[in-house]
């Protein structure tokens, strides 16, 4: 097959291979995540992004290194993507000290303030608002960087959603907000949760720009990112992106998802599964050899393999690492409750 040098959204051939190989990488790796999850390795609670990979790596891949980006629980694909190393994210997910967070955060934060990830949160809603407070910081100090933030479905219906987009658009802060509606949160449907069905709605109510994306496909969510980072680095202010997805896995690893129909289920992986829908796309373009597809398989297999090894390999973190990287006034002050040993 000769090989066409296209330029699909803008993007050089290189630029498209690799989108294509972290998709691969961050579901290769979830799925790796699940099985030692089920064996016992990983505790706590952990959300799968499996469905959900176009949206994180087709975001992400409009910023700059010095842009952050501040997420959700479900946030293993965008560290991946913000550039933490897979190892790191392994270790964390096993509560190992060379996790990206000590291993004291597990699967719900992840945090490397060096690549600009600040952090997954577990409150829903919660980094709307911390989103909005790191942009009028960037504003104030006249720092040349964006706030990139995701949420789901279900933290539009928080009071944060509407304090965060209230002050970042009257105050033209350089934020974009990612709405990834893969149409339920937990066990709730949009259409049962939401009195306003159109989230194009809720934008107007703060004179915002608003679009609705196809969370699939991820050169359509790379150009709407596009648009959206340029507007907030040219100081026009926020934007609304509304990304519709699709979760293939349940809410959590605890959640066998009977809320939802099977065969709604079985239509969305069958027929709008991100990756090999790019994978088409490249093929139609004639931007990808077979071999190179190949290569890319084996080499996202290896850096999993080494993610778990690393993983394994690193020790957990040892007690005194419980009284740092934590918000106290004194720390003696708790230690009658919680004596060292
Ligand atoms: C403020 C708050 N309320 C409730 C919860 C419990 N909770 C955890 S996840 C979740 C659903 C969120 O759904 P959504 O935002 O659509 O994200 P998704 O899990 O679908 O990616 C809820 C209600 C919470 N963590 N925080």
């Amino acid at each position: 097959m000769a090989i066409r040098q296209v330029a699909l959204a803008g993007l050089s051939r290189e630029q498209l291979l690799g989108m294509y190989e972290e998709m691969l990488l961050i579901r290769r790796f979830e799925e790796k995540a699940a099985e030692e999850y089920t064996m016992g390795k990983i505790g706590g609670f952990m959300h799968l992004y499996i469905g959900q990979e176009a949206l994180g790596v087709g975001a992400i891949a409009t910023l700059g290194k010095e842009d952050k980006v501040i997420s959700h629980y479900r946030e293993h694909g965008h560290a991946i993507s913000k550039g933490i190393a897979p190892r790191q994210v392994m270790a964390e997910l096993f509560g190992r000290i060379d996790g990206c967070s000590k291993g004291k955060g597990g699967s719900m934060h992840m945090h490397d303030e060096n690549v600009g990830l600040l952090g997954g949160y577990a409150i829903v809603g919660a980094q709307i608002v911390l989103a909005c407070g790191l942009a009028f910081a960037a504003k104030y100090q006249n720092q040349n960087h964006l706030i990139m933030t995701f949420f789901g479905d279900g933290a539009v219906d928080e009071g944060a959603f509407h304090e965060g987009l209230n002050l970042a658009s009257l105050w033209k802060l350089p934020v974009v907000y990612i709405c990834e509606n893969n149409q339920y949160s937990m066990g709730m449907s949009v259409e049962k949760a939401w009195s306003v069905p159109d989230l194009k709605d809720r934008a107007a109510a703060y004179a915002m720009p608003y679009e609705k994306v196809d969370g699939m496909d991820l050169i359509a969510v790379y150009e709407a990112c596009k648009r959206a980072t340029e507007r907030a680095r040219s100081g026009e202010g926020p934007t609304l992106l509304e990304c519709i997805t699709y979760r293939f896995r349940g809410h959590s690893m605890a959640d066998p998802a009977s809320y939802r129909p099977r065969d709604e289920v079985d239509r969305w992986r069958a027929s709008q599964d991100p990756i090999p829908l790019y994978l088409e796309k490249l093929r139609e373009a004639k931007a990808i050899k077979e071999e190179e597809i190949k290569a890319i398989e084996d080499r996202v297999d290896r850096v999993v393999q080494d993610a778990v090894e690393f993983a394994d390999a690193s020790p957990e973190p040892p007690l005194e690492e419980l009284y740092t990287d934590v918000m106290v006034g004194d720390a003696n002050a708790i230690s009658w409750r919680y004596p060292r040993q």
